[in-house]
């Protein structure tokens, strides 16, 4: 599989909690390599843009709250196989439910809450990486 990218954000009960450290460590550990990285907060416009393909549905405006409540780290990713790689690495949506030793099994307190965003597609990939950073921010 070619090297490629995926777009992450460590989202802000993560970063409330004193995580962003340990996160970074965890996703250098499993070979990802950091192609652009920030510390930043999404404004209302912006979540609401960023997750606009789940604005039908009934968790949207607590989605918006969480996401703008404080800032977030958001990343650019580099591996092979990155956007698969790195969903194994965060673990299910729900925390619950997600694998031992994952992401959002160490750090996530619920399905809203849980920690670290991770692309699904390559399209997808692109599309939010380029959201957060401009071109002479990716390396
Ligand atoms: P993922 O972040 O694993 O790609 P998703 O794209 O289905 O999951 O949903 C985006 C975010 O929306 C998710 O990280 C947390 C929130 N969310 C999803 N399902 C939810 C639910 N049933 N209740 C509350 N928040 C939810
Ligand atoms: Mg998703």
């Amino acid at each position: 599989m070619a090297t490629n990218r995926t777009f992450t954000m460590i989202k802000p009960d993560a970063v409330e909690k004193g995580h962003i450290g340990a996160i970074l460590e965890k996703i250098s550990s499993a070979g990802f390599k950091i192609a652009a990285l920030k510390l930043t907060q999404m404004t209302k416009a912006d979540a609401e843009a960023f997750y606009a393909i789940h604005s039908e549905r009934p968790f949207f405006g607590e989605l918006v709250e969480f996401m703008t409540r404080g800032p977030i780290v958001a990343a650019i990713l580099e591996k092979e196989n990155a956007v698969d790689d790195f969903r194994t690495l965060i673990g299910a949506t729900n925390p619950a439910e997600a694998a031992e030793g994952t992401i959002r099994k160490l750090y996530a307190a619920s399905i809203g809450e849980n920690a670290v965003h991770g692309s699904d597609s390559d399209e997808n990939a692109a599309i939010e990486g380029a959201f957060h950073f401009a071109g002479r921010e990716q390396f």
